[in-house]
């Protein structure tokens, strides 16, 4: 008897662990199903760069002489479900094996972990080994340790893997610059050109799907230049490391009106789909640093988020679902504003932000964290409804990676698990970073008043609204003084301009 192989959309892998030891007969399943599609309304750009990605990697099975049978989603047969798709194929052939490498969703785990009861065959759920640090790894980093702090954790999987080090030494003295990544963009610098991928023919029938298929999901489908296979997603990398790497340290906070890359990698959905390996990602970056093509501080900075927050995350994730994203720390509960699907505000930055968003189904870190995860944050909107659209928006989102960033970082609704204060920032900070301000018809330096940014008023009134939960943290101390000095009118204003924009939102209780 034969064994069946599901590959999902996110293991277009050569090596993935499900097809290790394929042998004649066997036979790979892929499926485009609306289930997956569907779930979140995903951004029209991550689903055509997945079925074509997915498409692309099929092809590529069948061209090293693997049977594939590969399912459409707009093939008539199709039930719409990967277990759907699994039984269907189990039906047709003589199989008393299905092999699958774990998901990245919790939901499916789930969903696979009934499996072995419900099929007519037996279920191999294998281990996802594309990851540089295994699961049974982190667990026993994190066990019996009182704060799982990034930093530790990355500077094991420095020494475990030996990326910049120098014997036992961290390369040039010191295990992190980001003091020296924190710098805005000044108006002499120019930034690179990007080398974008021309769809070819098999990527131009996705698009049509997918303009056909999910006219009313989020984004903008075209134009689309996003790399499809391992081959071209290697050939941004190389882009990358010549062009862009040499200025991510310096400029990797910075944000710039109107443009989306800055000097980031845009690399993140082509790990997460396979495409592209992170630890030979860190090598090549390693290299460049070697070799004089870039500083350390770029190099060292652009490591730690793969080698580090990439891996973390991912160990915080399966550590703690379910209960994760059950968390609520800070109580939030208002609804997602319409602007994070339409762009239609007056705050510069966010616009800014969502625009982005919807042009790419990307945004640089910042623009999630500083922005979009911050309005969130300081407007105390509802965990569930922020991870959600993190989830649909961006090319690059699955959940393991995309909760402990949102529902961690960001909004602070794990209690501070991974962070140790709130990514809380007022309008000031968005004004030393970015030249969002300058274009703004709101005025950063007004604090109160309908004219007053939004992030100046909002960023008091939630450590207001939050100070039973807050003020225990010691880093918040000082913050706390400042509040209590400041007048009972004044505390007032704040209050009642918060109040005000809410409702001017849609999102007042
Ligand atoms: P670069 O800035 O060039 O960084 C290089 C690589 O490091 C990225 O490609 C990515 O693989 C990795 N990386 C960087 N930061 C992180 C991080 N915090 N966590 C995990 N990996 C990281 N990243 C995702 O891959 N998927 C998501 O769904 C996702 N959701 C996010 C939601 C929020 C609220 C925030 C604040 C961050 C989120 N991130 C997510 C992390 C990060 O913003 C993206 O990985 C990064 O912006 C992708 O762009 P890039 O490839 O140009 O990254
Ligand atoms: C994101 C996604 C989408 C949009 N569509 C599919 C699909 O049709 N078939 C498939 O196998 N995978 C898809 N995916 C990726 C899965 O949602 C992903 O494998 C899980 O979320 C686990 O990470």
């Amino acid at each position: 008897m034969a064994t069946l192989r599901l590959v999902l959309g996110d293991q277009l892998t050569d090596t993935i662990a499900s097809l290790a030891d394929y042998e004649e007969g066997d036979l790979v399943l892929m499926a485009e199903v609306a289930e997956e599609a569907g779930y979140v309304p995903h951004h029209k750009k991550k689903i055509a760069f997945l079925f074509s990605a997915m498409r692309h990697f099929a092809s590529r099975l069948q061209g090293q002489g693997k049977s594939v049978r590969y399912v459409r989603l707009d093939d008539t047969d199709n039930s719409g479900s990967l277990k759907g798709e699994v039984e269907r194929a189990l039906d047709e052939g003589e199989f008393d094996t299905l092999v699958v490498v774990e998901p990245g969703e919790y939901r499916l785990k789930c969903e696979f972990d009934s499996w072995s009861e419900d099929l007519d065959c037996s279920v191999q759920i294998r281990r996802d080994d594309r990851f540089i640090c295994s699961l049974d790894r982190f667990n026993a980093w994190a066990e019996d340790r009182k704060r799982l702090t990034m930093e530790y954790f990355y500077r094991e999987m420095r020494r475990e893997t030996g990326l910049l080090m120098d014997g036992d030494d961290p390369e040039g003295g010191q295990w992190n610059y980001d003091k020296d990544n924190r710098k805005s963009l000044p108006d002499d610098v120019s930034l690179p050109e990007r080398a974008f991928v021309d769809p070819d023919a098999m990527t131009q029938d996705v698009l049509s799907l997918v303009e056909e298929r999910f006219p009313d999901h989020f984004g903008e489908l075209e134009p689309f230049g996003y790399a499809v296979t391992n081959k071209d997603a290697e050939e941004q990398l190389d882009w990358f490391i010549k062009n862009g790497l040499p200025c991510f340290g310096d400029y990797q906070d910075a944000l710039k009106q109107g443009e989306a890359f800055l000097f980031h990698s845009v690399l993140s959905l082509y790990l997460n789909a396979g495409l592209l390996d992170p630890l030979d990602v860190c090598q090549r970056a390693e290299t460049a640093y070697k070799q004089g093509r870039a500083p350390l501080n770029a190099v060292e900075g652009f490591i730690r988020q793969i080698l580090g927050w990439r891996e973390y995350v991912r160990g915080i994730y399966w550590r703690f679902m379910p209960d994760y994203l059950e968390r609520n720390a800070l109580e939030a509960d208002r609804p997602l504003p319409d602007f994070y699907w339409s762009a239609d505000t007056d705050m510069a930055c966010v616009r800014d932000v969502v625009t982005t968003t919807r042009k790419h189904a990307y945004a640089h870190h910042i623009q999630r964290l500083m922005i979009t995860g911050n309005f969130a944050l300081l407007a105390g909107i509802d965990p569930k409804a922020v991870n959600e659209w993190y989830l649909a928006v961006y090319a690059d989102a699955y959940e393991w990676v995309e909760a402990p960033n949102t529902h961690g970082m960001a909004l602070f609704a794990d209690g501070g698990l991974m962070a140790t204060k709130p990514y809380a920032a007022s309008g000031s900070y968005i004004n030393k970073m970015s030249d969002h301000c300058k274009q703004c018809s709101y005025a950063m330096s007004k604090k109160n008043g309908p004219k007053a940014c939004p992030f100046n008023y909002l960023y008091w009134n939630f450590l207001m609204e939050n100070r039973e939960r807050l003020e225990g943290n010691h880093r918040l101390s000082m913050i706390y003084k400042t509040l209590d000095r400041m007048s009972d009118d004044k505390r007032e204003a704040v209050r009642d301009d918060s109040q005000r924009f809410f409702k001017r939102i849609g999102i007042e209780q």
